[in-house]
C-alpha cells in the first residue's frame, strides 16, 4: 500500500493512526502541500479533489477521504476495531468523528486559509482569528458531546481508541500549533494525553514522518 500524505495534514494523520493501530506496513509518499504538489495534474489524476490523504491499495484501487479509508481498513482488517460492535455505539462514534471532520476541519483547510489571505485580502492576524474561532468553538461543542451519555472510559468512547480519537488527536495537534485556547477542554486534553501515550499515535505523529520539516 502507498499512502500519499503530508506530515502536517491532519486528515493524513487520521489514516496514519488507523494504519498503525492495525499494524499495517505502507510506503510513505510525501506530497508537499505548501509547494502545491497536490495541485498538479499527476496528483489530481489520483484524487480529483486535490487533497491528501490518498491510499493506493494497488495500481487499480485507490481510496480517498480519510474517514472512508479508515472504515475500509476497519472492514478489511477487523482487529483492533475502530468502531463499536453495536449500531448505537457506531453512530455515536461516527457522530463525534464527523463533528471534527465536517464541522471544524473544512473551515480551516489550507485552501480556505489561502483564499482568505490571497483572494479576500485577510491579514495574517485575521486569518489566525478565523482559525482559532472555528477550532475553539468546534472543540467546545465536542467537549460537551463527550459529557452526553457516552460509556465512561479513558478514550472518547470507552477504553479503546476509536474513529473519534483518530479524528480528535490530529485536530488537537493543529490547535496547539495555532495556539488555540485549550483550557476549557479538560476531558479532551485528558483523552489526547492518553492517546499520545500509545505507540500507534506516536508513530503517526507529524514529527515522526519522513517529510517532517
Ligand atoms: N475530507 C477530506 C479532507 C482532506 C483534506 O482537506 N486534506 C488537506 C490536508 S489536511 C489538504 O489536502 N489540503 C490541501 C488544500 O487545502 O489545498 C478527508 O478527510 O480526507
Amino acid at each position: 500500500m502507498r499512502l500519499h500524505s503530508y506530515f502536517r495534514s491532519s486528515a493524513s494523520y487520521r489514516v496514519r493512526i488507523a494504519l498503525r493501530l492495525k499494524g499495517l506496513e505502507y510506503e510513505y509518499c510525501p506530497v508537499h502541500l505548501v509547494k502545491k504538489e497536490h495541485l498538479v495534474a499527476q496528483f489530481r489524476a489520483l484524487n480529483p479533489d486535490a487533497l491528501v490523504p490518498v491510499l493506493q491499495l494497488d495500481d487499480d484501487h485507490t481510496l480517498t477521504q480519510s474517514l472512508a479509508i479508515c472504515e475500509y481498513l476497519d472492514e478489511t482488517i477487523p482487529e483492533p476495531p475502530l468502531l463499536p460492535a453495536d449500531a448505537w455505539g457506531r453512530s455515536r462514534v461516527r457522530s463525534l468523528a464527523l463533528s471534527i471532520a465536517c464541522e471544524i476541519h473544512p473551515l480551516n483547510n489550507l485552501r480556505v486559509l489561502r483564499y482568505l489571505t490571497d483572494e479576500v485580502g485577510a491579514s495574517e492576524e485575521v486569518k489566525n482569528r478565523w482559525y482559532r474561532h472555528w477550532v475553539e468553538s468546534g472543540l467546545l461543542a465536542f467537549e460537551a458531546q463527550l459529557g452526553q451519555n457516552l460509556p465512561a472510559g479513558r478514550f472518547c468512547y470507552g477504553d479503546a481508541p476509536t474513529l473519534a480519537d483518530i479524528c480528535l488527536v490530529p485536530q488537537i495537534f493543529n490547535a496547539l500549533r495555532f495556539q488555540c485556547d485549550l483550557k476549557p477542554l479538560p476531558r479532551i486534553m485528558e483523552i489526547y494525553e492518553t492517546c499520545m501515550a500509545l505507540e500507534a499515535f506516536q508513530l503517526a505523529a507529524p514529527g515522526a514522518q519522513p517529510d517532517a520539516a
